[in-house]
């Protein structure tokens, strides 16, 4: 657990600086180093104090890392919950501490929306079914195996992580459209290169004759091509892969051919993220749900995107 800064008393109402704690889940993928870069570099040009922990994608270090924030009675808590559930008591805590709470990037299962002001970050479902749009329509190309059916293996986010969840639904919704695709066997990565690599290689010696590899996201996707490549196969070839994030590391292999399509996930929600605290701050009212901009990449699209990619 990394916090930051000491208990540095609340500025008085006059000073017109912010002080802002964000809870970051970890550094588990290419995504977050993306996503807490446009954080710190945001709260610079934009004059906010900025208290920064990082859980190690670990529950009850946000949760500590909440509460420190309101024992240093900070002007604003920001923070990318891990998993959907268990922040009801927490985010009481802060209201009860009257400080404002905005959840960026992934979502909380909490009824009372009372609890936090604003949530900003992508609709995880539409990527998910992004990703199943895609396979629909590339069908037969993704039928490597020209058997007639359409296997997938999927490797799944962090377990109860809204990422996860939304994902899986979305492209399970998708793919209902091609009765030819079916999921042999989905299991947790954790979001991580190393995980997507090790549940890769449990695949592989498991199921017969994959066609497709499903990846939450891209670090996954490319510890799946280390498994496949070290088996002897050729990824985006014997076995294509679809994945989403659209990082600079996957943008490179999907550009390669090792990777066939990515649903792109924008992590740079800095600016966005300061505006609302600002706003949040002065008591002004912000709208309930900000989302992001993002777009899809195929093979061509990555090679034109590259050079110009901030991420
Ligand atoms: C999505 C974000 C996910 C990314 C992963 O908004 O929460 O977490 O897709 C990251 O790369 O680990």
């Amino acid at each position: 657990l990394v916090a930051c800064g000491g208990d540095k008393p609340k500025p008085s109402a006059s000073s017109d600086s912010i002080t802002m704690g964000f809870a970051q889940v970890g550094a588990e993928s290419g995504w977050r180093t993306a996503n807490t870069k446009s954080i710190q570099e945001t709260a610079k040009t934009a004059g906010i104090e900025l208290k920064f922990s990082d859980a190690q994608q670990k529950q009850e270090n946000q949760i500590k890392s909440i509460r420190s924030f309101i024992q240093q009675k900070v002007d604003v808590i920001a923070f990318s919950p891990v998993v959907e559930t268990g922040w009801d008591t927490v985010l009481m805590e802060a209201k009860r501490a009257n400080i404002p709470v905005v959840l960026t990037d992934r979502a909380v299962d909490s009824k009372d929306t009372s609890l936090y002001k604003t949530f900003l970050g992508s609709d995880f479902v539409v990527e998910g079914k992004k990703a199943g749009e895609w396979l629909v329509k590339e069908g037969d190309a993704a039928d490597v195996n020209k058997d007639g059916s359409i296997k997938v293996v999927e490797l799944q986010g962090t377990t109860g992580a809204a990422p996860a969840i939304d994902r899986k639904k979305g492209f399970e919704d998708a793919m209902k459209a091609n009765p030819k695709i079916t999921i042999a066997a989905s299991q947790t990565g954790d979001f991580t290169r190393d995980g997507g690599k090790k549940v890769m290689e449990s695949f592989l010696k498991s199921q017969k004759n994959i066609d497709v590899v499903f990846a939450h996201n891209d670090d996954m996707g490319l510890g799946a091509i280390e498994a496949i490549e070290a088996a002897g196969l050729k990824p985006g070839k014997d076995i294509q892969i679809i994945s989403i994030d659209a990082v600079k590391d996957g943008m490179t292999a999907l550009a390669a051919g090792k990777i066939n399509y990515i649903v792109e996930c924008n992590p740079l929600l800095g600016p966005q993220l300061m505006d609302l605290a600002k706003k949040v701050v002065a008591g002004e009212s912000v709208p309930a749900r900000v989302l992001t901009e993002e777009t899809t990449f195929d093979q061509a699209a990555a090679k034109a995107a590259l050079p110009s990619r901030q991420y």
